[in-house]
């Protein structure tokens, strides 16, 4: 038990440092990267907070502890509950699952036990920091039993969620067989956040469907149970971003738009330079981009001299079976490509299997005429929001599938739909062909678009409608509204995987 009480806590499977043990033995801590950290920074700072997760690596228990001003609670897991939990349930069942099984969703029931148990102990960690009356934030699919646990143990807590990756159609949602306890377990927040309007109704369908309970836009009304009063909860779309300043920032300094400039001369200047950046992850559908592409080659509607494809896959859940299967296959693929259309001088598309630094990103997105977003399902897509707030010169086309959460925000992108492979070489040429005017045209509007709902927009938004949801802001002691005062840019180290 944590002696400290917070008035905000945040909830979220991995924190948002990284354990680094030197080979002394000696082991330290940095800052991981990614847009939560970026958007709750503030709020942690003004409404002292403590970030409750998993340190990333099997261990013991670890005292709460203090970095960078962040107060910091390390939940343990072991090395089974590891692959049982993390690597099983987490992304072996619910990912495909809620990614509209792309791949088989796998259903095991010990993977169940060790998530119910796992999800119960993030709930405790939460509810020994969260002082009387707190506001506890739960983060992503890892945790969705974790806001009917806390709800049980503190019904004085005010308990958000959000669920960073798609919510499925009840007709592939309910193939879960623990399809009931997880609605009842995310129906413990007073507010939970999708990244779009589809997903919102999904769930709220899934709870009419398996508990009967009254749903209308955007409520859901859950009756009296477990000595608990009936309650109202809010289901809505809360759709996240960036931060949109800092990556402006960024892809103006000097050494970036160098760097930009040096990475096409490396390629050997070719008339278009195409990107895609993934974590390698079936979800992202570069093998529908891959396949597109060596059709246009094969067909000689592009060429090798002219265009490049430079495809950042960046390593992801490298023990998970499905996983290691991907990587081969997209190996061959580019193998394939290279070896079939490549020349001495001029390489078709240029893989990269490892992650990059922040600026190096930039780099490559400030070189790239053309973005392509292939996604087959992904809850939002940050990447396609980066790439458009680092084009300040107003150029650069982003070909966007319509199944990623942002084409319906972009809606000035070239969406695609992923599957029709021949709609998707269209909408490349058209990218590659397409007039300085209209790509001016199309990102100034999109720009628009990301800058107005930014990282610091979502959080705020999110906070202020869990504050309505409790009556306002006095009975809990917090205003989310200073908050838009508040700085939101932070320094960021280079990425790993979630
Ligand atoms: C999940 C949901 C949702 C990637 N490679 C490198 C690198 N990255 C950064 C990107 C971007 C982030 O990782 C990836 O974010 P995405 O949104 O594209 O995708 P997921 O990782 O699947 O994220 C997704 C998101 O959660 C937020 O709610 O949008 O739908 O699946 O920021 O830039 N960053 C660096 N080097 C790399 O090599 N520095």
């Amino acid at each position: 038990m944590a002696d400290e009480r917070y008035a905000f806590v945040v909830v979220s499977n991995r924190l948002p440092v990284d354990r680094v043990v030197a080979d002394d033995g000696s082991a330290s801590w940095t800052q991981s990267p990614g847009g939560l950290v970026t958007a709750l920074e503030p709020v942690m700072r003004q409404i002292e907070g403590a970030w409750v997760g998993w340190i990333g690596q099997p261990g013991d228990d670890l005292k709460p502890f203090t970095h960078n001003g962040l107060r910091i609670v390390p939940v343990a897991l072991s090395e089974g509950e590891i692959e049982s939990y993390y690597e099983g349930f987490s992304n072996d069942t619910i990912w495909p699952l809620y990614h509209d099984v792309i791949v088989p969703a796998t259903y095991h029931r010990d993977w169940w036990d060790a998530y119910v148990e796992v999800n119960q102990r993030f709930a405790d960690n939460a509810a020994s920091v969260a002082d009387t009356g707190a506001t506890v934030w739960v983060q992503d699919y890892q945790l969705q039993l974790v806001p009917r646990m806390l709800r049980l143990a503190r019904p004085d807590l005010v308990i958000g969620f959000f669920n960073h990756i798609p919510f499925p159609a009840y007709g592939l949602y309910s193939q879960l067989p623990w399809r009931t306890q997880i609605i009842e377990g995310l129906l413990g927040a007073d507010v939970l956040g999708f990244q779009r309007v589809s997903d919102a109704g999904n769930f709220s369908r899934a709870a009419r469907r398996l508990l009967g309970y009254t749903t209308r836009s955007p409520y859901v009304d859950v009756p009296a149970t477990e000595g608990l009063p009936a309650r109202r909860v809010v289901a809505r779309a809360f759709p996240i971003s960036i931060d949109v300043t800092a990556f402006e920032e960024l892809a103006h300094s000097p050494a970036v738009q160098a760097r930009a400039k040096e990475i096409r001369e490396e390629l050997g200047n070719p008339k278009t330079v195409m990107l895609g950046v993934d974590r390698l992850d079936y979800t992202k559908g570069i093998g529908h981009r891959l396949k597109a592409f060596s059709e246009l080659l094969a067909e000689g509607r592009l060429n090798v001299v002219d265009v490049t494809l430079v495809q950042v896959a960046s390593p992801s859940r490298e023990r998970v079976e499905t996983y290691k299967h991907l990587r081969d296959e997209i190996e061959l693929t580019v193998g394939r490509i290279n070896g079939d259309f490549g020349t001495i001088g001029h390489q078709a598309v240029n893989y990269l299997h490892h992650g990059f630094p922040r600026e190096e990103m930039a780099a490559l997105y400030l070189a790239s005429d053309v973005m392509l977003v292939t996604a087959l399902r992904d809850g939002m897509n940050l990447v396609a929001k980066e790439y458009v707030a680092a084009r300040h010169d107003e150029d650069g086309v982003l070909v966007l599938s319509e199944f990623a959460g942002a084409a319906d925000e972009l809606k000035t992108s070239l969406r695609i739909n992923p599957h029709d492979i021949d709609g998707l070489k269209d909408a490349i040429m058209q990218a590659v062909d397409m007039q300085r005017a209209e790509r001016r045209k199309r990102m100034r509007s999109l720009r628009k678009r990301v800058r107005e709902n930014d990282v610091g927009h979502w959080s705020r938004s999110f906070l202020r409608a869990l504050s309505d949801a409790n009556g306002g802001i006095d009975r809990y002691g917090f205003d989310p509204d200073p908050l838009g005062d508040l700085e939101w840019t932070v320094e960021r180290p280079p990425s790993t995987s979630p």
